[in-house]
């Protein structure tokens, strides 16, 4: 996978030398090529930014530079025998960015990413771009950033780590919470290691048992448990039959009771657990 990103911040993706990434691409399995986005500038300040028309506060990113910038880069990416490109746009005002984006992006062979500073790009860019290639305009979460570089560096993550033959085991991502399919979108419950026993506290004794059915079962309840506490509107849009008898038991015991559709919702009078 062939991947570009275009930023007056190019230091910022140097976390995309360390770690998964990192390793991803000293293995040949991704090309990552950072460009400052300012070499396209053409005064002696490298102006990227002016004022927004219609007033109103902050700078607005400029067309040229971008223009400049992306004919370029798809220009190099195919002499170099990239294809098919997708621009990925950082903004808060984009798509949810999802795993199901991630899956989709992971298949892809290029992507193109121009995270913005300032009050964002001049809208002509994209509407330009999109009459070329795919433009996805994402938001990472419902907050503001001041730039969409850390939300490059996690989309980069959340792709790579899906690429065949970086994550180690192709099962570590079989049961990632919000993995299509993964527990029936349910987050994942709590995890242990060694020592058996630290600072007086001992581990779930169902996970010593040796006994892989109750062992799944109690990591499904666990499953429940969190989902229910810290993302209850994942349960009330649950599909009522990915839910076994036991799942019901347990979802009961939290509060929760199906309605007239099958879909569960939360007993006014349940506590928190
Ligand atoms: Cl992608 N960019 C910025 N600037 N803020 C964000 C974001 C992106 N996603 C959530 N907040």
């Amino acid at each position: 996978m062939r991947l570009d990103v275009l930023t007056i911040f190019p230091e910022y993706l140097e976390p995309l030398n360390v770690s998964l990434v990192g390793k991803a691409r000293a293995r040949g399995q991704l090309d990552v090529q950072v460009h400052d986005l300012r070499a396209w500038a053409r005064d002696r300040h490298h102006t990227v930014d002016d004022t927004p028309y219609g007033g109103g506060p902050g700078m607005v990113m400029k067309t040229e530079p971008w223009g400049e910038a992306l004919d370029t880069t798809l220009a190099d990416g195919y002499e170099n025998g990239a294809h098919d490109p997708v621009l990925v746009v950082p903004t808060p005002s984009g798509r949810p960015f999802t795993q199901e984006c991630a899956v989709a992006l992971s298949a892809r062979p290029w992507l193109i990413f121009t995270p913005a500073r300032y009050e964002g790009i001049d809208r002509r860019v994209m509407d330009e771009y999109a009459t070329r290639l795919p433009v996805h305009e994402v938001s990472i979460g419902d907050y503001v950033l001041a730039g969409g570089e850390a939300a490059v560096l996690v989309v980069t993550e959340a792709v790579v780590r899906l690429l065949p033959g970086v994550l180690g085991n192709a099962e570590s991502h079989r049961d990632d919470s919000f993995a299509p399919g993964a527990m029936a979108d349910l987050l994942e419950g709590p995890v242990y290691t060694k020592p058996p026993e630290w600072r007086g506290r001992e581990i779930p004794e169902v996970l010593l048992s040796g006994h892989h059915g109750r062992i799944a079962r109690w990591r499904r309840d666990e499953a429940l448990r969190r989902t229910s506490a810290h993302r209850p509107d994942l349960i009330e849009r649950c599909d009522p039959s990915a839910l076994d008898k036991k799942d019901r038991e347990t979802l009961s015991i939290l509060g929760w009771a199906p309605g007239p559709d099958g879909r569960f919702w939360r007993r006014p009078d349940a506590v928190e657990e």
